[in-house]
């Protein structure tokens, strides 16, 4: 069984988080999404609209997806391939080349990011702050 895993903020779920879910699982049999949470995304400098927990809830009700778990931290990459024996790790492109330290662990894949929609852009449109 091929295992994918992909990681994400999922905040304000749009057609972007979709359309690299869907073709992650494309890439294997078994897809894992680990969706960053609430502590680790005020690491990361994000302020989300929406809780961890309900992030987790959206992306666990996509066909795609077999698995959630848990980002707590930058750092746990590497002991996620092995701990879930993972085959291929995949990204957006907008993280291309920074993963690549990942290559001796599993396939590192980018795929090229939906174009026109992020959560920022809704957030603005929203007038969110
Ligand atoms: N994405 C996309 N097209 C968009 C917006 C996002 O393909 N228009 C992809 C991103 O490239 C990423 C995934 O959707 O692979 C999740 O995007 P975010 O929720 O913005 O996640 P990010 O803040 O990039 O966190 O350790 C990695 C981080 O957790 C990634």
């Amino acid at each position: 069984m091929k295992k994918v895993i992909t990681y994400g903020t999922y905040d304000l779920f749009h057609v972007g988080h979709l359309n690299i879910i869907k073709r992650a699982k494309e890439l294997g049999d078994y897809l894992i999404v680990a969706v960053s949470s609430d502590k680790f995304n005020e690491i990361k400098g994000k302020k989300c609209a929406i809780p961890d927990n309900e992030r987790m809830e959206i992306v666990k009700a996509i066909k795609y997806v077999d698995e959630v778990i848990s980002e707590d931290s930058w750092d746990q990459k590497i002991e996620d391939i092995k701990k879930y024996d993972i085959d291929v790790f995949v990204m957006g492109d907008d993280w291309k080349g920074k993963f690549d330290f990942l290559k001796e662990y599993c396939e590192v894949v980018y795929l090229s990011r939906t174009p026109d929609i992020s959560t920022t852009k809704i957030k603005k449109e929203l007038k969110l702050k």
